[in-house]
């Protein structure tokens, strides 16, 4: 049994994600998990809310609550919405817990006495009417090159000049308008990544098997310009990690925080310890994930990610692991994903563009979106939600192919042979052929899943459910039935032993379906098929089972119209 470390990037807090973020990280990651279950090997999938930082701290100053509960609340918002996306996370953990606060100080500590920490001085904009340093974002003023009243202290959104603060004419605080500004000198932490340019390049190229995508990134920020440069870890903000060495006070780094980022990560770590924490188990049941000196070198550690969280976990968090000197698990395998495009333009938060998750279920249960996501994935490319493309993919995939199989085969043994499964005949030439097809093509889907090939899992299961749906269609046991009841009994007996192989073999993809057609064949059978032909005869003859309500139910065209007109806008 294989022991396998899953992490996807961890959402921000300030508000509700959109499909595409749930398909550039949470998705897949569970996709792998409940596959690698499936495949008896030992998992821990960890996810958690992201926090920190300014955005933080100002949708909760918009939603008008102490930060503290604005998270607490959207943490629970998060975490129900999650589970009924069947997002399989052993644990659901915070950012702000208590075990990544204490985890994060360490790293800083052993950094420091590592000497990879160095203090620099910088001018910032302080704004005495919001009593704090303002990050260059949140200052507006009139931009200098094209006039617009709203350019951001970091670029003009209407001209798209790059901009510092101090270029800004009449500059005044984004968060409540005051001109009572002025530039103060404050201190900060920077990781001296640079001197550990080296190491973490000989550490990338020991990655042979990492695509791409993955690794030119990395290359790009370690060799072009100046190469690697070192990166500020603290910020001057109320809301965060205070900045300790360890539990040792940081003199001259009373009241800041570290760096979102510099924490976010290692809550993958921490999160670990708030699973055993909350479910009574010991750090040695934590660390046997996370620590190479403690049972975790024989661990596969795989990380799913949007692109643009790349140079942060090939960089940034292995610089924070291998500067601490400590044997910490490092990640095995990288995937990262494009973007997801909505109908013509992007999907936007800040915007309130697109489908948003909760929408998204009050709308169609979790495995209609499951599946759609998942069969389109942007792998190779961004690719875009169209609820044309939508309404296909449900009514052809999931309503005329599987549920149309699992329906025919279901109420026709019910209306011949009663509700268990027939005996009798034996499986001939059509069959044995189907097994082999089937055979091969499981094989085909292993290989995909297990290289963490969505799309093309999503094509290899999707031809396996077709060819039970063309045996079917061609041993017609219905006709069969009027000369050779046996036969056709064997026909009933090997697709209802199917209904159950596609049950185990879709549950990653489509897992409340995948439940509902193991109860209707009445087994807790979950078992792998890794002998196809043995699988299918799983349920033997007499075995009872009950015919499944509808499992998908197809678009109708009214309904698409209707959602396309309800999601065209922005979100209030
Ligand atoms: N919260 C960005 C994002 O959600 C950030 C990821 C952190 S992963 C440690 O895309
Ligand atoms: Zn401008």
């Amino acid at each position: 049994m294989a022991r396998i470390l899953i992490t996807s990037a961890i959402p921000y807090i300030n508000g509700i994600k959109h499909l595409g973020n749930l398909i550039g990280s949470q998705l897949p990651a569970d996709l792998y998990a409940r596959y690698q279950r499936g495949r008896g090997n030992e998992v821990m999938f960890l996810c958690a809310t992201d926090e920190h930082g300014t955005p933080a701290e100002l949708a909760a100053a918009k939603a008008d609550k102490p930060v503290a509960e604005y998270c607490a609340d959207m943490y629970a918002v998060q975490a129900d919405i999650a589970k009924r996306f069947g997002l399989s996370f052993d644990h659901f953990g915070r950012s702000s817990s208590e075990q990544n606060k204490r985890l994060t100080q360490h790293f800083a500590g052993k950094l420091d006495e590592a000497g990879l920490i160095r203090e620099v001085s910088e001018k910032q904009v302080y704004s005495n009417a919001d009593g704090r340093f303002l990050p260059d974002r949140y200052i507006e003023g009139t931009c200098p090159n094209c006039g617009y009243e709203r350019a951001r202290g970091d670029q003009c959104e209407n001209c798209t000049k790059q901009l510092d603060p101090t270029d800004l004419i009449e500059p005044r605080s984004a968060i409540s308008g005051s001109t009572d500004l002025e530039v103060r000198e404050t201190k900060h932490l920077y990781l001296r990544q640079s001197a550990m340019k080296d190491e973490l390049d000989a550490w990338i190229d020991s990655k042979t098997d990492w695509p791409i995508l993955t690794t030119s990134i990395a290359k790009k920020w370690l060799h072009d310009g100046d190469g690697l440069q070192d990166r500020g870890i603290t910020r001057d903000l109320d809301w965060g990690v205070p900045v300790k060495k360890g539990d040792q006070d940081w003199p001259g780094m009373e009241g800041k925080v570290f760096y979102v980022w510099f924490d976010a990560p290692i809550e993958y770590i921490a999160c670990a310890k708030e699973w055993a924490d909350a479910n009574g188990k010991t750090d040695s049941d934590w660390e046997r994930w996370w620590r190479t000196d403690k049972g975790a070198d024989d661990v596969r550690y795989v990380q799913f990610m949007g692109k643009d969280n790349v140079p942060f976990h090939t960089l940034s968090f292995p610089a924070t692991i291998l500067g601490s000197g400590e044997p910490w698990k490092m990640v095995d395998h990288l995937k990262s994903f494009n973007y997801l495009n909505y109908d013509g333009g992007q999907f936007s938060t800040s915007q309130g563009r697109g489908v948003f998750m909760d929408q998204a279920l009050e709308i169609l249960p979790a495995d209609y979106w499951r599946w759609w996501l998942l069969s389109h994935a942007p792998e190779s490319s961004d690719s875009e939600f169209t609820w044309e493309n939508f309404q296909q993919s449900v009514n052809k995939d999931l309503a005329d192919v599987l549920g149309n199989f699992v329906s025919r085969i279901t109420k026709f043994c019910r209306s011949k042979f009663g509700e268990a499964v027939p005996e009798g005949g034996s499986y001939g030439e059509r069959e044995l052929t189907l097994i082999e097809e089937l055979t091969k093509r499981v094989r085909a889907y292993e290989g995909h899943m297990e290289a963490m090939e969505v799309r093309k899992s999503a094509q290899e299961l999707r031809a396996i459910w077709v060819a039970g749906n063309e045996y079917l269609q061609a041993a017609a046991p219905w006709s069969t039935f009027k000369e050779d009841p046996e036969q056709a009994a064997a026909q009933v007996r090997l697709g209802l032993n199917l209904i159950r192989l596609y049950a185990v073999l879709s549950a990653p993809f489509i897992p409340e379906t995948s439940a509902k057609m193991l109860s209707a064949m009445n087994t807790l059978d979950t078992n792998w098929p890794d002998d196809v032909a043995a699988s299918l005869e799983a349920l033997p003859a007499a075995h009872e089972f009950t015919v499944p309500d509808v499992l998908f139910a197809k678009v109708t065209d009214e309904q698409r119209e209707d959602w396309q007109t309800r999601f065209a806008g922005t979100r209030a």
